[in-house]
């Protein structure tokens, strides 16, 4: 600290009454050192926001207060926690919380304080403190070297906040007397009055707006990673129920175990996923609940325990998007467990004249699906809340999402559902109809070779050729390959698991060397063969022939 109190208010603004009234403006030291401190407040709240928002995208759980916190809680010892749980029962969390909130504040004055006075010391508080929350992140279970960066990230915006700041400071003030460095001391005021207003109001303007900034994001980010840690924990927490209806066994024989060849279960890791959504909406089941309203009799809410007590059903469903291209990979075969819609909708009771179920993502998606083909007996529509032997993934709707065997997932598939609103396509349209795609999309029936891959190199004699055909809910009859101007020759078809989902097939080719084209179609159990055309996935879905070259040597 200064010796010498400083006498005048170096901004020629009046000062506020000191503690010992003088009739003058109050002598005072102090406005420097809570300036400085406030950037050093800023710098931490701008490093905490950077290093939210990168959590978000990395993990929420290597977001540093998170990490750090949890770092505290294990190395406490028994008895400390014992004392606070005594002292503060179950709210010991936020005791910690508070304390950590304490001192980083502490931590942050003290650094904006001698960045001021003495550079570079308040970055070495910044990077010392980082580092601490790097270990902490990067030593969580579960952490990669990725859940470094947040923090990294957030150090690195704090710091250049904090030097920033710092320089306007004493452009403004001046620097510590006892930093001895240049630029005007507290004590002399500066000559010109004019030239102090600009620079205080250029430091003002620059930690108030990165304050408010700061802490709009950080709040934002942080609100959303409770949310995606609240719903990780809860999914990792729970247990589905059985199902009262389970899916019969997958046949032996519907998977061929050919090399390359699409598993016929999709494991939920390789599932293709499509949405809007920026960032996965993280939705506690806890406060989840699915309202089904609109043209119906009886309007109701459905709760998550309430869906969870109710009959569970099991059914093996191929998934599609409607922008598969032919010969893509935005399609996906699960074994989903949930309650039929037509249930749902059977204690609804539509009214006369209802067409369509607008589903409603917590997200704000919405897809149309035909009332009818969701109230159809022999039909699986599911609410989902399993896939493949687990909760919802959270990337594919947790806690709940639809099913629908044989609609594209646009008009269709709603993750993170939370309400159905039963109305009519003359009265409302979805998300996807608003831009350009049809009302309504059933899936059409596609076929692709996975191998061997286009332009692969082969030896000749036989070659598997196989991959996987699709009409979900009319099912495959046949699959016809065609080598180059030949024939079409029919492949072996796998023991399908149902008509709902996609079937593998086998072609033995005898390759001859040269280059050759292979093309593949498939027929549905209506008798349907897929023609020739080539139709973009726009509006309603791709058609055609998937053809791959080959060289064979
Ligand atoms: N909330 C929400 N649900 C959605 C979507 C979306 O963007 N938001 N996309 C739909 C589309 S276009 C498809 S193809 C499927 C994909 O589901 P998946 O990501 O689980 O494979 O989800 C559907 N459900
Ligand atoms: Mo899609």
């Amino acid at each position: 600290m200064s010796t010498r109190a400083p006498h005048t208010d170096s901004t020629g603004v009046p000062a506020a009454p000191g503690p010992v009234a003088t009739g003058r403006p109050a002598p005072r030291r102090s406005r420097p050192v809570i300036a400085a401190g406030a950037v050093g407040v800023v710098s931490a709240l701008a490093t905490l926001a950077i290093a939210e928002l990168v959590a978000l995208v990395v993990a929420p759980a290597a977001s540093p207060l998170l990490a750090v916190g949890s770092l505290v809680i294990d190395l406490v010892p028994g008895w400390v926690k014992d004392v606070v749980i005594a002292l503060f029962g179950t709210n010991d969390k936020v005791v910690l919380l508070l304390c950590l909130a304490v001192l980083v504040a502490a931590l942050a004055v003290l650094s904006g304080v001698l960045e001021w006075r003495r550079p570079p010391w308040g970055t070495v508080i910044l990077g010392v403190v980082g580092a601490v929350a790097v270990v902490a992140a990067t030593t969580r279970s579960g952490a990669t070297g990725m859940w470094a960066s947040p923090t990294v990230a957030g150090v690195v915006v704090g710091v250049l906040v904090l030097r920033f700041g710092s320089e306007r400071l004493r452009a403004w003030i001046g620097s510590s007397p006892i930093s001895g460095g240049a630029g005007r001391s507290p004590e002399t005021p500066d000559p010109s009055l004019a030239d102090t207003a600009v620079s205080r109001r250029r430091f003002l303007v620059f930690t108030g707006a990165t304050a408010v900034g700061a802490l709009l994001v950080g709040v934002g980010a942080r609100v959303a990673n409770a949310a995606a840690a609240a719903a990780d924990t809860a999914r990792r927490a729970l247990k589905l129920p059985t199902a009262a209806t389970p899916a019969p066994a997958v046949p032996t024989g519907a998977d061929l175990g050919i090399d390359g060849l699409s598993p016929v279960v999709t494991p939920n890791a390789d599932f293709y996923r499509i949405d809007t959504a920026l960032q996965v909406p993280g939705v506690d089941p806890a406060s989840w609940s699915l309202r089904v309203f609109g043209e119906v009799e009886e309007e109701f809410e459905l709760t998550w325990d309430e869906l969870l007590a109710l009959p569970m059903q099991e059914a093996t469903v191929t998934l599609a998007c409607v922008s598969n291209e032919v010969g893509g990979d935005l399609i996906g075969n699960a074994l989903w467990l949930g309650y039929p819609i037509r249930e749902l909708l059977a204690r609804a009771k539509p009214r006369e004249g209802a067409d369509m179920v607008m589903s409603r993502s917590i997200d704000g998606f919405t897809a149309g699906t035909p009332l009818s083909v969701l109230q159809e007996e022999d039909r699986d529509s599911l609410l989902a809340v399993g896939m493949n032997g687990e909760p919802l993934p959270v990337e594919h709707g947790f806690p709940a999402r639809l099913v629908v065997p044989g609609l594209y997932g646009y008009v269709s598939a709603t993750k993170w559902v939370t309400s159905l609103e039963v109305t009519r396509f003359s009265e409302a349209s979805a998300y996807w109809t608003d831009r350009g795609w049809s009302a309504e999309g059933p899936v059409k029936t596609q076929s692709r070779i996975d191998v061997p891959t286009n332009r692969a190199r082969v030896s000749a004699g036989t070659v598997a050729v196989a991959g996987v055909a699709w009409a979900q809910h009319t099912g495959i009859d046949r699959v016809e390959v065609r080598v180059d101007d030949g024939g079409w020759v029919e492949a072996r078809l796998a023991t399908a698991i149902s008509a709902d989902t996609w079937v593998q097939w086998v072609f033995e080719w005898e390759a001859t060397a040269g280059d050759h084209t292979l093309q593949v179609r498939a027929t549905d159990a209506d008798g349907e063969t897929q023609g020739e055309r080539e139709v973009a996935v726009v509006p309603n879905g791709a058609e055609g022939w998937h053809t791959i070259d080959v060289s064979v040597s």
